[in-house]
């Protein structure tokens, strides 16, 4: 079969999913602790990271949830932190704390130059998961590329990790440094763009943006920091791969910067939180792109009927248009994977 025949392809293209059949799907963090499979290889390899950097790993872990579920999406084992990694802040994940950056980094120091010496071993996990889909005859299984967005990735490196606090410290580093910031902001962006543009050489079909932090700055802010990054990287990718989707996820952003970030980007397509409002995300589709989400997490962990009607309900209000069912954000750790095992029937069983 020719990759751009695959159907989730057709989708992010703006094809409905009636002339599909039913709707192509995958799921944010669909490869992860909630398997078994995973944490018995987390197991082998040691850290996080070393699994990450280590293609043979990588690939299997990207595989298996395609091996239970046959998702039409298999979404790159990596992180979005690799890139300030590769920028030379040093990065280290602690158990039960998540991900940490160097504090006081001095970011002049950022340096485009090397990175591939970091993520080269990334590259090399993509050509090893196309050959293994292909081997194994995942035929309709699109692998899907991705980074974090520039404002998301900026958070976590000005902020050290995570925050319990909405990231204050960064909107105050914005405020106070603004040069710095940009300039923290216009590496990573170039960064991403590399980045993206090498995982597409080495195989993925498709890429996805995940500016998770999307929606801490509103209105002027979020033009600055959000859409014209994600724009410029958008624009790039489109230019050197126009068969490329560009898939955008700016979660929790409020509705009209939704819709502005939809009219103003390059993308093929717009991942929704949650929390969209229907009208908006059936806004988004009339003008022709494809919506991919957007499942309550806490349904999928809990299952049963209240699970069964709020798929229903998505897949009969979205299914006219062009569609990729998704999570409205990742797969919850404690997540039953016998859970996932119903939603994958109710997806394939849909008739719209
Ligand atoms: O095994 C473990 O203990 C590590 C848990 C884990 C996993 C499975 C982390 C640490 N990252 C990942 C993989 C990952 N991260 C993938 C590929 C696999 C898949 O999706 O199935 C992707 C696409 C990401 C992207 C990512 N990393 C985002 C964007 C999406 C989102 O969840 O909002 C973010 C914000 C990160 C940072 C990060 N890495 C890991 C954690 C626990 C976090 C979040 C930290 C926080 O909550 O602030």
């Amino acid at each position: 079969m020719q990759s751009n025949n695959k159907n989730i392809l057709r989708a992010y293209k703006g094809e409905n999913t009636k002339s599909l059949g039913r709707s192509p799907w995958w799921l944010m963090r669909q490869a992860g602790r909630y398997l078994p499979e995973y944490r018995e290889l987390r197991k082998t390899a040691g850290g996080f990271l070393d699994m990450v950097y280590n293609p043979e790993f990588a690939s299997e872990v990207t595989l298996q949830p395609i091996r239970r579920y046959g998702m039409d999406g298999a979404i790159l084992f990596s992180d979005i932190l690799v890139i300030p990694q590769a920028l030379g802040q040093k990065l280290w994940f602690e158990t039960g704390e998540g991900p940490k950056l160097e504090q006081n980094f001095d970011f002049e120091k950022l340096d485009l130059s090397k990175i591939d010496d970091t993520l080269s071993p990334v590259y090399e996990t993509v050509s090893k998961v196309r050959q293994k889909l292909k081997e194994e005859g995942f035929d309709h299984t699109v692998l899907i590329g991705f980074c974090g967005g520039p404002w998301t990735v900026a958070c976590y490196m000005v902020q050290g990790g995570s925050s319990r606090d909405g990231f204050e410290k960064v909107k105050n580093f914005a405020g106070a440094k603004p040069d710095v910031f940009q300039k923290v902001l216009d590496v990573v962006t170039d960064a991403s763009i590399h980045y993206l543009s090498r995982q597409i050489e080495a195989g993925c079909e498709a890429v996805q943006l995940f500016e998770s932090w999307a929606g801490l700055v509103e209105g002027n802010e979020f033009e600055k920091f959000v859409i014209r990054p994600n724009q410029k990287i958008a624009r790039a990718v489109k230019e050197k791969y126009p068969d490329i989707p560009v898939i955008g996820f700016p979660r929790a952003a409020v509705p009209e910067d939704l819709k502005s970030y939809a009219k103003e980007i390059d993308v093929n397509a717009v991942g929704l939180d949650y929390d969209v409002p229907l009208e908006t995300a059936l806004d988004i589709q009339k003008t022709g792109k494809c919506i991919q989400g957007n499942l309550n997490p806490d349904l999928l962990l809990a299952g049963g009927e209240g699970m069964k009607n709020q798929v229903r309900e998505i897949l009969q209000s979205l299914s006219t248009g062009p569609f990729v069912f998704n999570l409205g954000h990742g797969v919850i750790k404690e997540t039953p994977p016998e859970h996932v095992a119903e939603l994958a029937n109710l997806i394939k069983s849909y008739r719209s």
